[in-house]
């Protein structure tokens, strides 16, 4: 199950024939850069290459209409006069002779990589196309986008693959208002149009499509540089409130930033408050990412400051969603430094690669709050996860909406020679040595290795850290020789021998103690200790932040918490699961990136309830903190779960979800009580800016 990559040159032979400032940023060399930094790298050695097709007309049609193809047809023969009149009817994109051609070439690359995805040839993949797609309208060409590649692709996904449910994630720094207008409105009928233009099908089709047509609907999430309407598009239904239509109410999210500048822990924010919940209780079949890159530093377009190896987060907390189905098609990215840097993350990511460490977290921006308690407040409505989602802020920060001068316009051209001048250095994102060793095994004697992990054996020896407590006289040597492999492995993760570990123990509660207790510091300065299920003991923990524990169950621990020992509960416990993917999403993943963990450990305590879906919806998650480097702790009773655990500590994606309970509403509220109280110590959990700078 590999990775796709689809690029052809011929997408690069097209280019700006006139002077428009508006949109020389928008070059061949994107591409080639894009690609050559593939090669160079090795990753793309790595890909499955799959060669883009044309799309053809009734494809096209999926997303836009005959009057628009006919006349986008005709310009193959235009002179360059005519080419410039045509283009002059639209907004900020231009035409060339060989523009359709490359067009069909970038629309027929998504296809390729849907139809790759959903036959299975590969789990995942990327499209590197020419010209991008999101800003394309039905009838109108628009922001370099000629055809709705992911549009296309979200409906070819449905009429040609049954799939219901799709995800399009847009993290390109500009609004994808063709996505939107294409599936705002009812998402169960909004492709009725292309029953009438898909000839070749028989009547037996049609049935079956309207069929699907009922049952299914295409979520459209976005976030763009906004600043209250003054950015381009300038759309006022590119706001927070822009929720969908119809039965299409809560399809539609939209998160507008109002300020550039935006870092990568705003990013991660909105993704763990707000996108992950959300995608999470939709529950996709598919996941369709618009994928540019102008979002990423040094743009000059998205001016912000989030840095290239964010991708690689961006993309991870999406893997695990729909069973790991996710093509991701480029959109934009216009700085030829920080676009291939970008590009290479999230491919590497695809890949299955370790994580960089999200480095320099600080707290969410006072401007990324405010938007996200709006987003989240719109929406609360429609989504169970964030039912209870604080109000928006007392002063709407829609009021703040500048009306737009039309003289302003003629500034543009000088604002972006000046922005391109005064582009930032940032470091290049750091090196990902997978380890040769993916993940080791610590198995009693009548266990089988699962396929793919490795036996673990260390000295016979008493580890060095531990040899004066057996001169201290222990009493349990047993326990102490558990300890003793546990840091020796602990010890190759840090060096990068080993990625991940599952240890299978017969007394998980005294080999914690044994591990954690004294757990020297010049073994590992910050361990996330995630414990699953009830845990009796657990004095020995300690409030110096070398350690932070959270753990989910169903006991109330409410006074013994403090910083770095945050107990949940949630009434029935791990079993249930919408109550845990929530705590998991909302407090754990913020929780971890703000603590930027060495290790992380995770055990999980006999009859923790949790099933083996959520297990590894938690596992495949947590990987993305420490490099990869998780260690599972299980009891040697819990055999039937090692085979789960070991697939998910190998990279691969957990199943598709089935559809999630709406979350208890006691449990809901008292999760959102202890995010509210722990938000003082923990910048990540902000989901509001009131009282903050
Ligand atoms: C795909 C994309 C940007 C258009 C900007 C026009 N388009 N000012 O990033
Ligand atoms: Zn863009």
């Amino acid at each position: 199950m590999g990775t796709a990559l689809i690029y052809d040159e011929e997408m690069t032979k097209y280019k700006l024939l006139w002077v428009d400032p508006a949109c020389k940023i928008e070059v061949p060399e994107r591409l080639t850069v894009s690609y050559e930094a593939l090669v160079r790298s090795g990753l793309s050695d790595r890909c499955v290459s799959i060669p883009p097709r044309e799309a053809t007309d009734a494809e096209i049609l999926l997303a836009h209409s005959e009057e628009y193809l006919e006349a986008v047809k005709k310009t193959p023969y235009m002179t360059l006069e005519d080419l410039k009149e045509f283009t002059l009817q639209y907004g900020d994109v231009y035409f060339h002779p060989n523009i359709y051609h490359c067009a069909k070439l970038a629309a027929g690359s998504a296809l390729q990589l849907v139809d790759s995805v959903m036959t299975g040839k590969v789990r995942n993949g990327i499209a590197l196309v020419r010209p991008p797609g999101h800003h394309s309208m039905r009838s109108a060409a628009n922001g370099f986008c000629v055809f709705n590649n992911v549009a296309i692709a979200a409906q070819y996904a449905k009429q040609k693959h049954g799939v219901k449910r799709v995800l399009i994630v847009d993290w390109d720094i500009h609004h994808g208002q063709g996505v939107q207008y294409c599936f705002e409105d009812d998402p169960r009928f909004n492709s009725s149009y292309s029953l009438r233009t898909c000839s070749r099908l028989n009547r037996l089709n049609i049935l079956l499509i309207i069929f699907i047509l009922v049952f299914y609907s295409v979520l459209y999430y976005s976030w763009h540089r906004y600043e209250h309407q003054k950015f381009w598009p300038n759309l006022r239904e590119s706001d927070y409130d822009s929720v969908g239509k119809g039965n299409g109410a809560g399809f539609n999210v939209n998160v507008p930033w109002n300020k550039v500048g935006m870092e990568n822990s705003d990013y991660l924010s909105i993704f763990c408050h707000v996108l992950l919940p959300v995608a999470y209780e939709f529950c996709p079949d598919l996941v369709l990412v618009c994928a540019g890159f102008d979002s990423a530093i040094g743009d000059p377009e998205g001016e912000m400051c989030a840095t290239p190896d964010i991708f690689a987060h961006l993309t991870h907390l999406l893997m695990n969603l729909a069973g790991g189905k996710l093509c991701a098609v480029l959109e934009g990215g216009y700085n030829l430094t920080s676009l291939p840097q970008s590009v290479c993350q999230t491919v590497q990511t695809l890949l299955g690669d370790p994580l960089p460490q999200p480095a320099g977290l600080r707290s969410p921006c006072k401007s990324a709050l405010e938007s996200l308690q709006c987003v989240r407040s719109a929406h609360r409505r429609y989504w169970s996860f964030l039912k209870h989602a604080a109000n928006q802020p007392s002063t709407d920060i829609s009021t703040k909406r500048i009306k737009l001068a039309n003289e302003e316009e003629g500034k543009t051209e000088m604002a972006v020679e000046e922005r391109a001048a005064e582009i930032k250095e940032w470091p290049e994102p750091p090196e990902r040595p997978s380890p040769p060793v993916r993940c080791a095994s610590l198995l009693p004697e009548d266990v089988a290795c699962p396929d793919g992990l490795k036996l673990f054996s260390s000295s016979k020896d008493l580890h060095p850290l531990l040899a004066s407590k057996l001169q201290n006289g222990a009493d349990d040597q047993d326990a102490l020789i558990t300890v003793s492999r546990l840091y020796a492995m602990i010890e190759k993760m840090l060096t990068n021998e080993i990625g991940s570990g599952l240890v299978l123990i017969s007394d998980i509660s005294a080999a914690m103690m044994g591990a954690l207790q004294d757990l020297p510091s010049d073994l590992v300065d910050r361990v996330l200790v995630v414990c699953v299920g009830k845990e009796k003991d657990l004095n020995y923990l300690t409030t110096d932040g070398k350690m932070l524990f959270v753990q989910i169950s169903d006991e109330d621990k409410e006074k013994e918490k403090n910083k770095y020992f945050i107990p949940v509960s949630l009434k029935k416990g791990c079993s249930d699961t919408a109550g845990f993917i929530q705590a998991v999403l909302g407090l754990l993943l913020p929780l971890a990136y703000e603590y930027d963990p060495t290790l992380v450990l995770l055990v999980r305590t006999p009859g923790s309830g949790v099933d083996d879906s959520m297990w590894q919806q938690l596992i495949g998650l947590l990987l993305g903190f420490a490099k990869g480097h998780t260690l599972v702790l299980m009891q040697t009773n819990e055999k039937v779960h090692v085979g789960p655990t070991a697939s998910a500590l190998l990279g691969r994606p957990a199943p598709p979800l089935l559809e999630l309970q709406t979350l208890d509403q006691e449990d809901g509220e008292a999760l959102e009580r202890l995010r509210e109280r722990l938000q003082t110590d923990w910048k990540m959990l902000q989901t509001t800016s009131e009282g903050t700078e």
